[in-house]
Order: C-alpha cells, then sequence, then structure tokens
C-alpha cells in the first residue's frame, strides 16, 4: 500500500525571519521571564514550597510568546496545565503567577486553582484546563461569543499533539470549521505526550493535517523562532478577524524538562535533549539581538531587570498569607 498524499509529513521550514532590536526585544524578554519565572517555581516545588501538579514549558517559551503577541489586548487565549507562560505572554504579571502557584490568597485566583488553573478574565485569559483536549470546545465557545456579539475578538487555543486524539479536540474544531468561527488552533507539538513518543500515538504525525476533514486553513512550522511564530501566527489571527474563518496550526517544539515535576524523563536519550537545546529560543533570540545590533550592556541590563522581576514574585508569594481554605468562593464580576 502507498502513503496516502494527507499522510505524509511536511519537512518543517528552519529559515529565519527579518527582525529589528525594537520587535524582538520585548519577545526575548517575555521569554525570558517565563523561563526565570519557571525555574524558580521548579526550585520552590523541589522545597516543598508548591504543591500539586506543576507542568513548565521551558524550551517551549518561543510558541506563547511569539503566537500572543500576534494577538490584540482584549482577544481570548484558552490554554492547558502548562500555562504558566501563556498567562504572562498574555499580560498576567509575575506575582499573582507566583503566588497562586504557593497557594496563597494573594494568587491569580485567590490561590484556589493553582498551577493547572490560571484564569484572569481582565486579561481575556480564559484558562488553564487539566483535562486533555477538554478546552478546546471553550475556546470554540468564545469564538463563537466573539462572532455572536460582533466584537471583532479572537480566540485562540493551545494543546499539545496528544489532545490531538482526544474527542473534545474533535468536535471543537468540527464545529468552529462549520461555524466559521474566528479561532486559532495552536498544536504544541513537544513531541511526547507525557512519556509517549508522538510516533506511538498518531497515526498520522502531521497533526495540521486533520484540517483538511474540516475545509480548514492550516500551517505547520517549527517554533525555534519567536518571530517566525509570530508572523506565521499573525496570518492565522488576521483570517480569524477578517473573515471568521478558524486556522490549525501546528508549531514544532519541544519541552526541555520532563511533563511535569514528577518525570525525570527517562524515555529519551540524553542526546536527543541536548540535540534540542542547542536550539534553544532564548539563546537564539539573544544572539539575534546581539547580530541586529543590540550591544552586550543593553541585554545585561533586560536580564537583570527579569532577574530583578522574577525574584520580587517570589519574595511576593513567600510573604503572602496563604488561601483560604475549604470557604466556599463567590465568584464576583
Ligand atoms: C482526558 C485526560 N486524559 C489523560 C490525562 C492525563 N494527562 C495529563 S497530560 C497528558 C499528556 C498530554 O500530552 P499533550 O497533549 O501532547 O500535551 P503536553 O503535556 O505534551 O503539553 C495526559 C495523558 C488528562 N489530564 N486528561
Amino acid at each position: 500500500m502507498t502513503t496516502p498524499e494527507s499522510a505524509r509529513v511536511e519537512p518543517v521550514d528552519e529559515s529565519v525571519t527579518t527582525t529589528t532590536v525594537e520587535e524582538l526585544r520585548p519577545l526575548y524578554r517575555q521569554m525570558l521571564a517565563i523561563r526565570r519565572l519557571e525555574e524558580a517555581s521548579a526550585k520552590a516545588y523541589s522545597q516543598g514550597k508548591i504543591g500539586g501538579f506543576l507542568h513548565l514549558i521551558i524550551g517551549q517559551e518561543a510558541v506563547c510568546v511569539g503566537a500572543i503577541a500576534a494577538l490584540a489586548a482584549d482577544d481570548y487565549v484558552v490554554a492547558t496545565y502548562r500555562e504558566h507562560g501563556h498567562a504572562y505572554a498574555k499580560g498576567v504579571a509575575a506575582r499573582p503567577i507566583m503566588a497562586e502557584l504557593y497557594g496563597k490568597k494573594t494568587g491569580l485566583v485567590k490561590g484556589l486553582g493553582g498551577s493547572m488553573h490560571l484564569f484572569d478574565k481582565s486579561k481575556g485569559f480564559l484558562g488553564g484546563y487539566g483535562i486533555v483536549g477538554g478546552h478546546v470546545p471553550i475556546a470554540a465557545g468564545a469564538a463563537l461569543a466573539a462572532k455572536y456579539r460582533g466584537d471583532g475578538k479572537v480566540a485562540m487555543c493551545f494543546f499539545g499533539e496528544g489532545a490531538s486524539t482526544i474527542g473534545g479536540f474533535a468536535e471543537g474544531i468540527a464545529l468552529a470549521a462549520l461555524w466559521k468561527l474566528p479561532a486559532v488552533f495552536i498544536c504544541e507539538n513537544n513531541q511526547y505526550s507525557m512519556g509517549t513518543p508522538l510516533y506511538r500515538s498518531l497515526a498520522v504525525e502531521d497533526v495540521s493535517l486533520r484540517a483538511l476533514a474540516h475545509g480548514m486553513a492550516r500551517d505547520r512550522f517549527d517554533g525555534d523562532d519567536v518571530v517566525k511564530v509570530k508572523r506565521r501566527i499573525a496570518e492565522a489571527v488576521q483570517r480569524a478577524r477578517d473573515t471568521s474563518e478558524p486556522t490549525l496550526v501546528e508549531v514544532v517544539t519541544y519541552r526541555f524538562r520532563g511533563h511535569s515535576m514528577s518525570d525525570p524523563g527517562l524515555y529519551r536519550t540524553k542526546d536527543e535533549v541536548e540535540e534540542w537545546k542547542r536550539r534553544d529560543p532564548l539563546t537564539r533570540s539573544r544572539q539575534r539581538l546581539i547580530d541586529l545590533g543590540a550591544t552586550e550592556a543593553d541585554v545585561v541590563a533586560l536580564e537583570d531587570d527579569v532577574k530583578a522581576e522574577i525574584e520580587d514574585a517570589v519574595h511576593f508569594a513567600e510573604t503572602s498569607p496563604a488561601a483560604d481554605a475549604y470557604l466556599p468562593y463567590v465568584i464576583k464580576e
């Protein structure tokens, strides 16, 4: 049997996108802040100061930062349990994120949600969800609300390649295509669902091809160059805004650490991890900034500023009061 046309994996485009220091600097700053925030949370977790689950995107930062940079401030973002970076990129400050991870009263959702349930309506950040793929219809619903109201907003949904085998994913993109909803579905393909490599979970490894079944626009590219992510996702955002049509985008990326803090990642080789670390989006962006004319002193000043921001967030979380336990929580506008 020959491989059907639709099951061929397209080569990933590795070209570098033209940019300027002015455009790249804030993107690099956001990626660095997310990495430092997550490193600090990993440290606090191993000291027993953070409980529950903790899933980090270290290595994948260029995807959420580039993609969310293509949105307007009042657009919607819906994400998974690996969402600290997405919340930060959508405008949530480091302090309430860190305090939420610590389970403190000053946390983003009063310390009652924890790592997997960040949520900030005022920033259009509609969560943080722990059920794999279950949030895809929620994003379609946000896009439907935007279309119904005619407010021009776009809903952007992030999920892993493992979620693309889940019913909620199939239902969410089917309705978005049928009803022509202004949504951008972004598969952050980090190549593992917990410890399962994608070739053991997907019959067709190119997730973006699922769009074909729905007559939906699609795109697929590597996610190490934050500016490329921003440009390519901007095309999908434009399509959603101008013609109210959804797009399925697959961004190929890699997480440097385990699935969660309790995963030592023994299912992949050190060589494989090292190979991907050589493509680290942060190292790449830092070097690009210098190549584009930023001075070393400029970049170090930015890095010192990020360090101070995250140290402040940790101090804030550590010195905040614990969440109120067992109180019935009334959601107010
Ligand atoms: C419906 C459901 N099934 C199983 C799980 C357990 N689980 C949590 S994360 C995960 C892997 C998901 O992988 P992927 O969608 O590729 O996202 P990644 O974690 O790689 O970002 C699984 C199976 C869950 N949370 N929800």
